[in-house]
């Protein structure tokens, strides 16, 4: 019974929308509300509960003008509902398996057309680095979107502290590789390390955030701990979990989707309702975690952002450049 109704929790059983408005106190008082009643049913269940209560509180962070204005996704769907595929393809896949990953200590390589190249403790990069909560939503390329509360920091002060050079013309970012940790990886459904890439200009864009907390918390495993990209206008399979190497480059990266079908995933993946799939429509997402029977919702070009990001694309053909 337990079971049940751990896995049928809808947005009225958790974070309702009024805890999440006024005081972090309250949605903390509501997630060990449900971490209390789920943990007995997540043993049941064979879920790691480690994989909830990892989460150390992030004390100190401010609030971000970009966040949007909306009711995130209930906690247990965001830490539940995940693509990670270094943990497999089923999307309770990553909650269940993804505790096997150690995060601390990490390191992150930066490497490249950059003046201060070299291995740094993540520890260290922090220390440099002011987070904030962004409330963003993830639409993925699956058509269906959640809106989340992460904590982070934005890339373009990261990319300026590493000084690259007048070469750099694209960023490109690497997940972690190491079959023990990630049993995903003993599966060829990628070819791995997964990769990821942004253009120089996308990568130093205001809204591009490296991501280490949600809900105030740190970074779940699942959803890419330590340190995870999130670029709110493009679909999730660009927002690379488990960072461990920063490259800068001249050429276009060799991205992870894009080498495995680039006639589905292109290189820019920035989100657009008029352009297809395809194998399905783009035109609206199915919402995470909303009631049953929920309209879904129409996609927005750039997921929203166009105000912000439409200029870096000024002139390309959208349909071509996908
Ligand atoms: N390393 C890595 N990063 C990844 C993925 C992955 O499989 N491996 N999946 C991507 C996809 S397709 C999506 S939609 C988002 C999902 O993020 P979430 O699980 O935190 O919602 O992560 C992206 N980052
Ligand atoms: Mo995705």
């Amino acid at each position: 019974m337990l079971i049940k109704k751990s896995l049928l929790l809808t947005d009225n059983d958790v974070t309702p929308k009024q805890a999440f408005d006024n005081s972090r106190a309250i949605i903390s008082a509501s997630r060990r509300q449900f971490l209390a009643q789920s943990s007995t049913a997540m043993l049941a269940a064979g879920l790691a509960p480690s994989t909830l209560w990892a989460g150390h509180k992030i004390e100190d962070y401010g609030t971000s003008r970009f966040s949007i204005k909306e009711k995130p996704t209930p906690y247990e769907h965001v830490t539940t509902y995940n693509n990670f595929y270094e943990f497999g393809t089923g999307k309770g896949d990553p909650a269940r398996r993804a505790h096997l990953l150690k995060t601390k200590p990490w390191s992150v390589t930066v490497e490249g057309e950059v003046a201060k190249p070299g291995i740094y403790d993540l520890e260290d990069i922090l220390k440099r680095q002011q987070l904030e909560e962004r409330i963003y939503r993830l639409r993925c390329v699956e058509a269906w979107s959640m809106v989340v509360p992460w904590i982070g920091f934005s890339l373009a002060e990261l990319i300026k502290q590493m000084q690259p050079t007048s070469k750099a013309k694209y960023v490109e970012f690497t997940t972690l590789y190491d079959p023990e940790q990630m049993p995903g990886q003993k599966s060829r459904t990628l070819k791995w390390p997964y990769v990821e890439g942004l253009r120089m200009d996308e990568a130093m864009n205001p809204l591009t955030l490296m991501a280490t907390g949600l809900y105030g918390e740190e970074m779940p495993n699942q959803n890419g701990a330590p340190l995870r990209l999130i670029v709110p206008w493009k679909y999730g399979f660009k927002s690379i979990k488990s960072i461990v190497k920063i490259r800068f480059t001249e050429q276009m990266p060799k991205t992870s989707w894009n080498e495995s079908a680039k006639h589905e995933y292109g290189f820019y993946a920035n989100v657009n309702p008029a352009v297809s799939h395809p194998r399905w429509s783009q035109r609206r997402e199915r919402v995470i975690g909303a009631r049953l029977f929920t309209p879904k919702r129409d996609t927005e070009l750039f997921n929203g952002y166009g105000e912000q990001v439409a200029h870096l694309y000024k002139g390309m053909n959208l349909q071509h450049y996908f």
